[in-house]
């Protein structure tokens, strides 16, 4: 767990979330400020700071992301309508929380390219 990291404590339940689904490596809850109908953030449990932070060695995790994805999607169903997952990366990736996550976005027609 890292000092001062907002999802390290939501992980630890120290902080609410609305969670929709959890495994072994993974935590996923509802974004406190949605930007589509469905917007369900997939966090590690393991504290690691963006995308940058995934190797090889990081494989189960890798898993339990990817099985939370498509669990969250079938579950609210934009696994049939169509959605967007995006990490964003860094300044200019618009990245303003250091703990990796996934958006899970959908329930609405996404617009392309993104801003
Ligand atoms: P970003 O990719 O780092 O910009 O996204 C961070 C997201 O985390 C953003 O959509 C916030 O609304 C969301 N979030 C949250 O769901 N709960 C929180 O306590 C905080 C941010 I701080």
């Amino acid at each position: 767990m890292a000092a001062d990291c907002i999802f390290c404590r939501i992980v630890q339940g120290e902080s609410p979330a609305r969670r929709v689904y959890e495994n072994a490596h993974v935590v996923a809850f509802h974004d406190i400020a949605p930007q589509a109908p469905v917007h369900v953030l997939v966090i590690p449990r393991r504290h690691l700071a963006s995308v940058l932070e995934l190797g090889e060695e990081e494989v189960e995790i890798l898993k339990g992301i990817q099985g939370a994805i498509r669990r969250v999607a079938e579950e609210t169903g934009v696994a049939r309508t169509g959605f967007r997952v995006v990490t964003n990366c860094g300044r200019d990736g618009h990245q303003t929380v250091f703990h990796l996550h996934y958006h899970i976005l959908g329930g609405r027609r996404l617009g392309w390219p993104p801003g």
